[in-house]
């Protein structure tokens, strides 16, 4: 069960469905999609950068009742700053799950006409909010634009060995079990343009884990979203635990096998 609280009053008028564009400079129009589980240390460090490099962005923390009380703090974030609201979803269901509940509230419920973008991103300094606007800047012509690690100028700083063979292995599996083009398929850094995700049935997206990401890029392929990559630097978080288990990677590799044997039977129903 999840609830939410909305944002205060105010945006820009948008485009409606409009699928060209981008943003202006300010960020006005923009929800950025920040889940959390235990980043209390983290949280108030990212809202502030974010709200420097766009500052009539909205965001929309998505907390999955932290037990360090990250929730508390953003909502105690959100009562001072009417861009920031909370959606507290519970009990915790995952990374995917939380994303899958706060598209489906950005999609499904006004400010419609003035949520042009929806971003998402880590609550844990991994993704900079600095490379937003060179991340628009790649928007005009694009559904959905991914900041990547694996094409030329991406790159990981301060990772182990272990953690970036893990990501490069699971890129590389993706890549070839689900025949698709683009480098980085497993990143969490991601700009959707609100019109388009609206073409993805995301609520029927069942992926819990980080497997959500590889998910959502495989469906936006099928429906033919325009995907573009821009570089980015993704920099191994300061402070706060890594949620990556076992589970999440044992979850990652059925389903993209599972989806990877559908997409080679012939002319089935498709996948739920
Ligand atoms: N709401 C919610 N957020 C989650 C959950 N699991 C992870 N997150 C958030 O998702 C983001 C990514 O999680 P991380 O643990 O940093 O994982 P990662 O960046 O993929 O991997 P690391 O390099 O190991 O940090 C962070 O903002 C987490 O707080 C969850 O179950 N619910
Ligand atoms: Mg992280």
């Amino acid at each position: 069960m999840s609830e939410g609280e909305s944002f205060g009053a105010g945006g820009a008028a948008g485009a409606g469905g409009a699928r060209t564009g981008r943003p202006a400079p300010d960020g006005a129009g923009v929800v950025v999609c920040v889940p959390t589980f235990n980043e209390i240390e983290n949280l108030p460090g990212l809202l502030a950068r974010v709200h420097e490099a766009l500052p009539a962005a909205r965001v929309l923390v998505v907390d999955d009742d932290s037990p360090d009380g990250t929730g508390a703090l953003a909502d105690s974030l959100a009562a001072r700053d009417p861009r920031v609201a909370v959606l507290h979803h519970r009990p915790r269901a995952g990374l995917g799950a939380a994303y899958v509940a706060a598209f489906t509230q950005l999609v499904a419920e006004r400010p419609a006409d003035v949520t042009e973008w929806i971003v998402q991103m880590d609550a844990d300094g991994s993704h900079a909010p600095e490379d937003l606007p060179a991340m628009f800047a790649a928007a005009d012509d694009a559904d959905l634009v991914l900041g990547s690690r694996y094409v030329p100028g991406g790159r990981v700083v301060d990772w182990s060995r272990h953690r970036l063979g893990l990501s490069r292995a699971g890129n590389a599996y993706s890549r070839w079990a689900l025949r698709l083009t683009v480098r980085d398929v497993t990143g969490g850094f991601r700009l959707f343009r609100r019109c388009a995700l609206e073409d993805i049935p995301v609520t029927s997206v069942a992926s819990q884990g980080y497997c959500f990401q590889i998910d959502m890029v495989l469906r936006a392929h099928r429906v033919g979203l325009r995907i573009r990559e821009v570089p980015i630097a993704f920099v191994e978080r300061a402070r706060g635990e890594s949620k990556m288990t076992g589970a999440v990677v044992r979850e990652a590799l059925w389903r993209v096998t599972a989806w990877a044997v559908r997409e080679r039977l012939p002319a089935r129903s498709p996948r739920g």
